[in-house]
């Protein structure tokens, strides 16, 4: 069995006698520190561009009771990544791999290697959080914004899905407005950074004029379907509707791939079914978790992805009404697609697990 970190962290973790409190309930996070035993966790295409984010967050987070093993595809087996304060060796991903009994694993390895492992990881007693689209509509697939479905993880049945980075920016401020407004229809339309694309695209947008990103503006993001929409578009209506719990909600799409390196922007407007005023929309997206208001058109100030870029947070702004419906509302929405649209939103599920 592949060792990934060579040096194990010491147990940094004592608990003196007479310090537990045996009147107080303990959430199963405190009772692993009590027993200074260690969850195990199975960081899955840790090489990536997600899975490098990924890492970022965990270190951020600095969990104290977790050991965590890094796995990527043969091609980087061996690789030494650094990560917490020491050097960790890659694994190759095998199917004995869950074999060591690990309880949970996040999979940003693509949707064929999440199809072929997650079971298997599954099956072995560990819940996986899964980046792809390999299970996200699937009814037995919890599909988790933890600000907006939190309670939904533990329906669980070994696997949670990530949902796609462009549908969990949006789904932020669209859960708060429809709480107070009941939402009707949206129409999205999308500027999505190269780094969505993993590797390949950031390679190409520094391939310059060879590339396909340079100086352009592309109206495919992944494959056509028979409708003339792309997958990515109904990645975006079927997976909103599912998280806002709403499978009959009137949702169209377009996502464009954009020449920026990272942060994925979205223009959405939205119908709502009652009055909306837009000093009371603005108040409540300015007191929602993980929503930060920018809008300021007085001194030019709204959200843009160079800013936005490295924060976990979804920036929200230019909200103004939409004059053309009668109960219309424009938004501006910029979030970083590796960080909120992936690493962090994956990681914050993780978090709600080990604290459970
Ligand atoms: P990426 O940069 O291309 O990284 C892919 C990762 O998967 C690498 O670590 C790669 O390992 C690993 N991998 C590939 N085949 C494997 C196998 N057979 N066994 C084990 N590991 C394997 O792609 P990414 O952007 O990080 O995306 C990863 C996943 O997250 C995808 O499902 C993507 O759709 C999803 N996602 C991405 C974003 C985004 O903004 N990029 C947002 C949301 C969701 P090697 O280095 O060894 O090849
Ligand atoms: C993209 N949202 O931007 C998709 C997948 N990460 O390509």
């Amino acid at each position: 069995m592949c060792q990934s970190n060579p040096e194990p962290m010491a147990q940094n973790v004592s608990v003196k006698p007479g310090t537990i409190d045996t009147k107080k309930s303990y959430t199963k996070f405190e009772r692993m520190m009590f027993m200074n035993k260690k969850y195990k966790v199975a960081i899955v295409g840790a090489t990536g561009l997600v899975g490098r984010t990924i890492l970022k967050v965990l270190e951020e987070k600095n969990f104290q009771n977790v050991e965590y093993t890094l796995f990527a595809s043969e091609k980087s087996a061996g690789k030494k990544i650094e990560f917490l304060g020491t050097n960790y060796i890659v694994c190759k991903l095998e199917e004995n791999s869950f074999d060591s009994g690990f309880d949970f694993a996040i999979f940003s390895a693509g949707g064929s290697t999440a199809l072929k492992y997650a079971p298997i990881a599954a099956s072995k007693g560990c819940v996986v959080i899964d980046n792809s689209s390999a299970f996200r509509m699937k009814s037995d697939v919890p599909l988790i914004v933890p600000e907006v479905n939190k309670e939904k993880i533990f329906e669980n049945k070994g696997i949670i899905a990530n949902p796609n980075c462009s549908t969990i920016q949006a789904v932020l401020p669209l859960k708060v407005l429809d709480d107070k407004y009941k939402i009707k229809r949206i129409v999205y339309s999308t500027y999505q950074a190269v780094s969505g694309a993993g590797k390949k695209g950031l390679e190409d947008l520094e391939s310059g004029e060879n590339g396909k990103f340079y100086n352009n503006c592309v109206p495919q993001i992944d494959v056509f379907l028979d409708d003339g929409y792309t997958k990515e578009e109904h990645k975006m209506i079927d997976e909103t509707r599912k998280i806002l719990d709403k499978p009959d909600l009137l949702i169209t799409a377009t996502a464009a791939r954009v020449p920026v390196m990272n942060c994925h922007s979205e223009s959405i407007n939205i119908e709502f079914e009652t009055e909306v005023d837009v000093y009371e929309a603005k108040m409540l997206l300015q007191n929602t978790d993980g929503i930060i208001l920018t809008d300021d058109i007085d001194n030019n100030i709204y959200p843009l992805a160079r800013k936005v870029d490295g924060y976990n947070e979804v920036f929200v702004g230019r909200v103004r009404r939409d004059f053309s419906v009668r109960n219309g509302l424009n938004l501006w929405v910029v979030a970083d697609n590796l960080r909120k649209g992936a690493a962090t939103n994956a990681v914050q599920i993780l978090e709600v697990l080990i604290n459970h």
